[in-house]
Formats: C-alpha cells, structure tokens, sequence
C-alpha cells in the first residue's frame, strides 16, 4: 500500500532522494524527521506498521506500508535513492529480545539482507548505505562486571553477542563491509546503546528501561519494581544525540568501519530507578528487586573511535533527556486517562516479558502477497 501526497512528490524532483528503512520505528521516524526538516532531501519512508504517536506525514514525503522481508518490496523503496538509512528491525528491550529468539532471528536477518542486496542493485543512483547496529553485538565475557570501562569497537571480536538479535547484527555488519569490499558500496554503520526519547514504546513488553522507568515512577505509590537486583550498568542515548550523530556518521568521507553510538554516562539500574522517582517527587518510594530478563551485568560505549573520527560526541546529559522522557510520558498517561483507555494504572507498575509466537512468520506470504498486489 502506497500513502503519498501528491504536492510533496512534485517537490522532491528538486530534492536529493533518501529512503529511511524502519522509518515508522522510534528512531525512524525522528531520523526521517530530521533529513525532512532539513530541507535538503525528499524522504521516502519503508515500514510494516505506522508510527503510533506521529502522522507520516510530519515525517516523510512519501510512505510505504510494506513487509521489508520481501526483496521486491525493499527494492520499490530503494529506487532512486541517492541514501539508504537501514533502521529497520523486529525488537525491543529485555523484555521482548530474550524470549523471541528465534522470530527475531528469521525477520531481521531477512530485512537486513534484502535491504542490502537491493541497495546494490541501485549502486547507480546509491552513494550510501547506514546500518543501524547494536551494542548487543559485543562478547558478553567483556560485559560481566558492573565496572565496564567502556566497550570499545574490537570487543566485537571474537564474537560471542549474549543473544541472537545481536548475532544478527553482527553478521549484517560483516556482510554490508563485504559488499564495500566487493561492491564499492559506501557503507557506513553505527551501534547503538540503548536508545531513549519521546515517542518512543513504553509499555507492552518492547519497552527499553528508560521509558518502562519512567513509567513505573509515575505510576507507583508503594514500591518500585526492578527485573534483578539493579546493579547492574548500562549508558544511555537521548534520541537528539542518536539522530545528529546518525547524520554525522553517514556524510563523514572517511569512517567505514562499525562506531559506537553512545553515552558514556554509565549508571546502575538502581540509581537510574531513583533518577526516575526524583523527577516525580517520589523519592523515598522502595525498590522491590523481581526476577526477570536482566541481560548483560555492565555496558557501556568506549568514546574513543567517534571523538576521533567526528570530533564530537553525544552530549545530552542524562538527568535532562529522562525529563523531556517524562514529560512525554505523563502527557501519554494523562491523554489515556481522559480518554477513559484506561482506568487503573496498578497495571503500568509492572514490566511485561513478551512470549513469543510465530503470528509474523504466518504473515510472511499472506503481507507479501498483499503488497505485491498493490505494487
Ligand atoms: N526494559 C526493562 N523494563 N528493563 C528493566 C526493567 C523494566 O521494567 N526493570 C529493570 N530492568 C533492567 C533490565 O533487566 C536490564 O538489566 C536493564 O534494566 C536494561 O534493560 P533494557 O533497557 O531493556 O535493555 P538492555 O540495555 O539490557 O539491552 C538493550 O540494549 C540495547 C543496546 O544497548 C537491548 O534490549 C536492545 O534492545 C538494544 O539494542
């Protein structure tokens, strides 16, 4: 199914043509905002679902609602494009990576090479290519101390990733690097370290622990609920960071090689919980430590390769990037409130761990065979 605005598509003759993979995802779309706002570029969105909080139209030019893990559908999207942006991944926080394993692994690894093979196929009109990696991609032996000085891009190697998502992301690294060898394609690639922001899942069981922590604060009454005992570390990314630092890796001449894209700003999940009560008031509220996904014990991003390459690094604190977070999400509450969507917040106290099922790989030929139908 196309959506496109017919004024937009006249304008983009003048503009420099960019398609966003996954651009109806979090990051997506506030990446596809940016390039749209810009001025410079016309924006050609790919995605299986809509964005559940924007229009795609205040993101993008053009909109295609298309299962990206049938090769026609990713090719329709890459032509005439001058730069791919390859955000698109079936995924989610602790919650949702763990225990859906093996989906995960079929879907992704599916996107990431069809996207790839037909940006190649439009090497005549593509100059580059950005994937978006993760730091789940590092050997968990490097991230059992709560201590990480930093994970530096080579603790990639040899590869032992905690979970298949980051499997998958290493392999699709590997293989966009050989394409370059082989191919000429420019590719460049950034892992992410756990992304946060407005307009971004924070409930149902994808959720990341920024917004999950923001909305247990403002939720709770009595006590707090953390997944282990909340010693564990991690570093976090506001979105503003994550998008300019997208853009600066993706125009840089000379970086093809993986980057770390993250904060350096390590904290336990027990501070980041009373970072999240402090911002509510709810300082003294008790911290009741549950069994759940805890996933690695300490990460964080080595700064090194980006400062060095890019002369920057992301900057947004993260007491400042958990309020604009919290702001949102409030507002989110509020609106489900008024509405009468929901009633009882008791239920937004709790993290969900999302069970696998195999509805999206039954949906494979029926979606396919729908877009091919529209195509
Ligand atoms: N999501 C969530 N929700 N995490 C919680 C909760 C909760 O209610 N309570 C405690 N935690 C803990 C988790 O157990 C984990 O130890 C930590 O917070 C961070 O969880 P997370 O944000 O879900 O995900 P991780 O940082 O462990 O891993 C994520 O890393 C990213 C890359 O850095 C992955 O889930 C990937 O989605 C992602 O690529």
């Amino acid at each position: 199914m196309e959506k496109c605005n017919g004024e937009n598509k006249r304008e983009g003759k003048l503009k420099k043509k960019v398609a966003v993979a996954g651009g109806a995802g979090f990051i997506g779309s506030h990446l596809a905002k940016s390039l749209k706002d810009d001025g410079g570029y016309y924006v050609v969105v790919g995605d299986w679902k809509e964005n559940d909080f924007m229009h795609w139209t205040d993101f993008c030019h053009q909109f295609f609602l298309l299962d990206l893990r049938d090769m026609a559908n990713c090719i329709k999207l890459t032509e005439g494009c001058s730069e791919v942006y390859m955000l698109a991944a079936d995924m989610g926080g602790m919650g949702f990576i763990k225990s859906n394993q093996s989906v995960l692994m079929f879907n992704n690894t599916l996107i990431s090479t069809n996207m790839l093979e037909s940006a190649r196929r439009h090497l005549h009109t593509v100059n580059r290519y950005f994937y978006a990696s993760s730091a789940c991609v590092y050997n968990e032996h490097k991230q059992m101390e709560t201590t990480n000085p930093g994970l530096k891009e080579s603790d990639a190697w040899p590869a032992k990733p905690q979970d298949t998502y980051g499997l998958e992301k290493l392999y699709s690294e590997e293989m966009g690097l050989a394409y370059m060898r082989d191919f000429g394609l420019q590719f460049r690639c950034a892992r992410f370290h756990n992304v946060y922001g407005p307009k971004g899942s924070w409930k149902g069981g994808r959720e990341k622990a920024p917004p999950a922590f923001c909305r247990k604060a403002i939720c709770s009454e009595t006590e707090f609920e953390m997944w282990g005992d909340g010693e564990q570390t991690r570093s976090f990314i506001y979105i503003d960071d994550c998008v300019t630092g997208i853009r600066k890796i993706m125009d840089c001449p000379d970086l093809d090689v993986p980057v770390n894209l993250g904060s350096s700003e390590m904290i336990t999940m027990n501070g980041f919980a009373k970072l999240a009560l402090d911002l509510c008031g709810k300082s003294n509220l008790p911290i009741k430590h549950i069994e759940g996904p805890v996933g690695v014990r300490g990460r964080n991003s080595d700064n090194t390769l980006i400062k060095e390459k890019l002369n920057w690094e992301p900057k947004v604190r993260l007491a400042e990037g958990m309020k604009e977070t919290m702001r949102w999400i409030k507002c989110e509450i509020e609106r489900e409130l008024e509405s009468g969507k929901v009633q009882d917040l008791s239920r937004y106290c709790s993290s969900r761990v999302v069970a696998q099922t195999t509805d999206s790989l039954d949906q494979l030929l029926v979606k396919t065979n729908e877009d091919k139908a529209s195509l």
